[in-house]
């Protein structure tokens, strides 16, 4: 069977994505199965989503020879002019609570009409057999809480209010999340075209 690397060091989104891959005929590895060093990096210098998704595809693809999937993702909020967007993983130093901390104290003094924001994921698959990259997009609109809301998963889920479950993405089960989320949706696509990969 051949492998399939998720080329990510994010737990939480490593838990989603293998969700959506079981049932593909592929042997799925992480970074922690391959012969990487832990603490080997891709540095993240892309501008965009986009940009960063295929960095990270394509040189961890080559580094690894294997078949490569990668996510770029974050959240861009209206009210601070797109950020924390694309430096969404290093808005501010320390833990993600830390970081949903930062953003809560910038946006006090935002009335909740002026909370909205978005969620973006671009997932790109690096094939080093071919040397083609494709990308899939997923979005999910929603707004900035007052305060955390729920336990589960990771980053910025507890201030994420997401409009079509009406609760934050803590507060949804993995399932709910993935559902509606955009890692969800850009992963939706990408099953698609693996599905059909030799
Ligand atoms: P890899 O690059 O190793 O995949 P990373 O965490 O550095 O891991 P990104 O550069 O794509 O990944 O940063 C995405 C950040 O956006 C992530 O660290 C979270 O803070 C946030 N984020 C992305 N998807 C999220 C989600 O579903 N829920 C909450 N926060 C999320």
């Amino acid at each position: 069977m051949r492998k399939l690397l998720i080329a990510t060091h994010n737990l939480g989104k490593l838990e989603e994505m293998q969700g959506y891959l079981k049932e593909l005929s592929f042997e799925v590895v992480s970074m922690d199965d391959t012969d990487i060093p832990k603490e080997w990096r891709v540095e993240e210098v892309g501008q965009t989503f986009e940009g960063n998704a295929l960095i990270k595809a394509i040189i961890t693809g080559k580094k690894s020879g294997m078949l490569t999937i990668a996510d770029d993702s974050g959240v861009s909020i209206d009210a601070l002019n797109g950020e924390p967007g694309v430096k969404s993983a290093r808005y501010a130093k320390g833990t993600d609570k830390q970081r949903y901390e930062v953003v809560l104290e910038k946006m006090k003094d935002v009335p909740d009409e002026k909370r909205t924001a978005k969620f973006t994921s671009v997932i790109a698959v690096y094939d080093p057999m071919s040397d083609q990259v494709t990308v899939t997009y997923g979005e999910c609109l929603g707004r900035i809480t007052r305060e955390p809301k729920g336990e589960r998963g990771f980053g910025y889920d507890p201030i994420f209010f997401a409009d079509e479950i009406g609760k934050t993405y803590a507060e949804a089960t993995l399932e709910e999340k993935m559902r509606i989320d955009h890692r969800g949706r850009a992963m939706q696509k990408m099953y698609e075209i693996l599905k059909r990969f030799p």
